[in-house]
């Protein structure tokens, strides 16, 4: 029924869960509340068995009903078959997750769920192992088990493979089925997976007597009884032992196909179609039920007429529901246009438009938007009421629809990170100046005091404390569950991240470089960055992302590609602290927050002596706010993060020929400038450069924007607004490859010198001809 609402042209497009019900209800059965599930769009059966999902919540899914009442899953937002369960109340604050059943809003990149379903698994670990914390809401004792899906074809991918073994190392509680049809979309297992076989491949990761491993279980998806026992037995291990356990569900179906975008006789050969018309799960259920004696031919007959029956009725109610709003809201625009239209010289055209949309019988947004925004266009020049009547439903109508696809890219609530009141650092007399990380290292030590719940992770973070001993000697203090290695594995640190953010802990995953965070890119664009967006507010997970960059050498070293990431974080905080000070602020900031950011410490500071300020783990930087760090008044130079200290060495040379430059630091690149304060500098100097590290048209292009079109900088200007940035190449190694590929004190000077040339060339004749 769900296919056919997309070949009517109801709904766009649809993925069903066809083929893959009986292991479900098997998983349903042993799932307990307080678990977690992480999977993909097979999964309807599970969610249906638990009461998380209804038929007509399915249908709005289809239909992408923007209301949440409605649908539940994601208030349109998602493509229909992604599932969730909501964390969250109204305000933004947990639920009791220990009182329900959950599931971790899906994604549609495939194995996309697995990373994530490591940190949900890894939670019941670290509730387990730490008393210091309040865990009510969360946990019974790490009693918690997480329950990840994933097709066969999928297992293909590296993220599957990542998390498996680090799932194995950690030995948390998550238990992985994986739903094997023999196919992904039309590609047979043969081009997927070694020896066609998966749990075969994975048996290397089997526990034995003297290695820590996994449980693996292997079962036919069409056999009741040995996926029921399968399901509760790994649920046992799981929960108790807390290791992690893997069900290969071998033979199911996938009937009609992938989804609703092709028929699977395309690609299976008449063996294969006939072979799973016999033994899909359903069919095979059916049989076992009446050879059992559980029921009669006539009483499953009367069962499936009334089920039936009610999905039908489900749907009918669903797309009644769907149009009840803009068929009423239709109505009240045919009035309005028309009663424009009467008075109006463009009365024919006014009806026309007016007769297009009565025709459409079933009206979408779209539709209401387009017809009443183009009306006015006929309207132009006229002031009657009537026109005015249009022009405020317009207004009310874009004011109202506009939220229902935009709302919800941060948080709406009170302790928005925005929202976090600044606290100054403060110093006492001695001057005491020490190095960068000491500070860094001294409020992370404040911090994990403070807050029982947070936890570190990463490369090289544990036993040495980082690279640069930013968390030195804290493992020590605060044991080696909350202060942690990694393996080498940046995209499951970013699950962990996100799925123990999602259980209430506060986790700060540490990702080694910047360079080496486009490895987890997917994770965190595909993932994190979407999730409050897409669940329309219904789940959290403040993950706190700490890298080091700017200003290296080398390739995959230098630490400048922030244009990527502010296009595609775009839901996370980016934040680039110029010193070590500001980067602790910012944490501090963060850590009264609830949302996801990523804070680039600068590479080169952790050695520069800075003043030590007496309230660590109480200060506070502002998000979204600029600092002046030079006030001048012939030029505005935006920068940030270590190219700053150049620009503040050229500033200096600059004064040299009369040239007084005003310097800002950015701080905080998502969002910038929230107060608009950088205009107000521009007001007083007229004169524009941003400087930066990242490529043409990166992010000191993204600035511009911001000071030029939406700031409205562009009013002040004399001159034009200018980007001074590195090569388009990256960054190459030692220092003379750095000199020539990133902005240098010598651009700086003559790009500013340049500009004021170009202004005034008798004060400043040419430099070089
Ligand atoms: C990263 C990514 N690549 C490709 C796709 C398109 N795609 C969606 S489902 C699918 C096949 C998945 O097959 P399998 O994992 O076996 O699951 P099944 O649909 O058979 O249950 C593909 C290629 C995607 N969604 N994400
Ligand atoms: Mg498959």
């Amino acid at each position: 029924m769900g296919r056919k609402e997309v070949l009517t042209g109801k709904a766009k497009f649809g993925i069903f869960g066809d083929g893959k019900e009986l292991p479900q209800l098997a998983m349903a059965r042993a799932f307990k509340n307080g678990d977690f599930r992480s999977g993909y769009y097979r999964d309807q059966t599970f969610m249906m068995a638990l009461g998380l999902l209804k038929p007509k919540d399915f249908f709005h899914g289809l239909y992408a009903t923007t209301d949440m009442e409605k649908e539940p899953m994601s208030g349109g937002r998602q493509m229909g078959g992604h599932f969730l369960t909501y964390s969250l109340n109204s305000d933004g604050t947990w639920k009791d997750l220990t009182q329900q059943k959950n599931s971790s809003s899906d994604i549609s990149c495939t194995a996309g769920q697995m990373p994530r379903l490591l940190g949900l698994a890894q939670a019941s670990k670290v509730y387990r192992e730490e008393k210091g914390m309040d865990s009510s809401k969360f946990s019974d004792a790490g009693n918690e088990v997480a329950w990840g899906t994933i097709g066969n074809a999928s297992t293909s991918e590296g993220m599957f493979w990542e998390t498996i073994n680090a799932g194995g190392v950690l030995q948390v509680p998550m238990v992985v089925s994986i739903w094997d049809d023999e196919y992904g979309i039309s590609v047979p297992a043969k081009h997927h997976t070694t020896k066609e076989d998966i749990s075969k491949i994975l048996s290397g990761f089997q526990r034995d007597e003297e290695h820590e491993g996994y449980e693996i279980l292997k079962v036919q998806g069409w056999d009741y009884t040995a996926l029921m026992h399968a399901y509760e037995n790994a649920s046992d291990i799981a929960r108790q032992e807390h290791v992690p356990v893997i069900i290969h569900v071998t033979q199911l179906t996938q009937p009609q196909g992938h989804s609703t975008s092709g028929s699977h006789e395309r690609y299976k050969d008449d063996k294969r179609l006939e072979w799973e018309r016999d033994n899909d799960c359903n069919k095979r259920f059916k049989e076992w039920i009446l050879e059992s004696g559980i029921a009669t031919t006539s009483e499953l007959a009367e069962m499936e007429k009334q089920v039936k029956r009610t999905v039908r009725e489900s749907k009918k109610e669903a797309w009644a529901e769907f149009l009840q709003e803009n068929v009423a809201a239709k109505k009240s625009l045919v009035q309005l246009i028309h009663l424009a239209a009467s008075k109006s010289p463009n009365k024919n055209f006014l009806t026309k438009l007016k007769n297009d949309l009565i025709a459409v019988e079933e009206p979408i947004l779209k539709d209401l938007a387009v017809a009443s925004r183009k009306s006015l266009r006929y309207l132009l020049g006229e002031s009657s009421a009537e026109r005015q009547a249009l022009v405020d439903w317009v207004q009310n109508f874009l004011t109202k629809t506009q939220p229902e696809f935009s709302s919800h890219l941060y948080s709406p609530n009170e302790n928005r990170a925005t929202n976090i009141s600044p606290i100054a650092p403060l110093f006492d007399h001695s001057g005491e100046k020490v190095d960068g990380r000491v500070i860094l290292r001294d409020n992370f030590d404040n911090l994990f005091n403070k807050y029982p719940n947070a936890l570190i992770f990463g490369e090289d973070t544990g036993a040495i404390g980082d690279v640069n001993q930013g968390l030195e000697g804290l493992q020590e203090k605060y044991g080696s569950t909350r202060i942690a290695d990694t393996g080498i594995r940046e995209t499951t640190i970013i699950g962990q991240g996100i799925g123990m953010a999602l259980r209430g802990l506060r986790p700060i995953a540490e990702i080694q470089y910047l360079d080496y965070i486009f490895y987890a890119m997917s994770s965190l664009t595909d993932d994190l960055a979407t999730l409050l967006y897409r669940t329309k507010g219904k789940q959290k997970a403040p993950l706190i992302v700490r890298t080091r960059g700017h200003r290296l050498e080398g390739i995959w070293h230098s630490g400048s590609e922030m244009g990527g990431l502010i296009h595609l974080l775009r839901g996370m905080y980016i934040l680039a602290p110029r010193n070590m000070t500001q980067a602790a602020g910012f944490y501090n900031t963060l850590m009264k927050s609830d949302e996801p950011a990523l804070v680039i410490e600068s590479l080169n500071g952790y050695r520069l002596k800075e003043p030590k300020p007496t309230n660590l783990g109480e200060f506070c930087t502002p998000i979204g706010v600029v600092e002046t760090i030079k006030e001048g008044t012939d030029i505005t130079l935006v920068s940030y993060g270590s190219t700053l200290r150049i620009v503040e060495q050229v500033a200096k040379e600059l004064l040299e020929v009369g040239i007084d430059a005003e310097i800002i630091d950015a701080q905080t690149l998502l969002p910038f400038d929230i107060k608009q304060d950088v205009v107000k500098s521009v007001q007083k100097t007229n004169r524009l450069l941003v400087i930066d590290e990242d490529v043409p048209g990166g992010c000191s292009a993204y600035i511009l924007n911001e000071i030029v079109e939406k700031q409205q900088g562009y009013k002040y200007l004399d001159s034009a607004p200018q980007t001074l940035t590195a090569q388009a190449h990256r960054a190459a190694y030692g220092t003379d490859g750095d000199y020539f590929s990133k902005p240098n004190a010598e651009d700086i000077f003559e790009k500013v010198y340049s500009i004021l040339h170009e202004a005034n060339p008798q004060d400043y004749p040419k430099l070089r001809e």
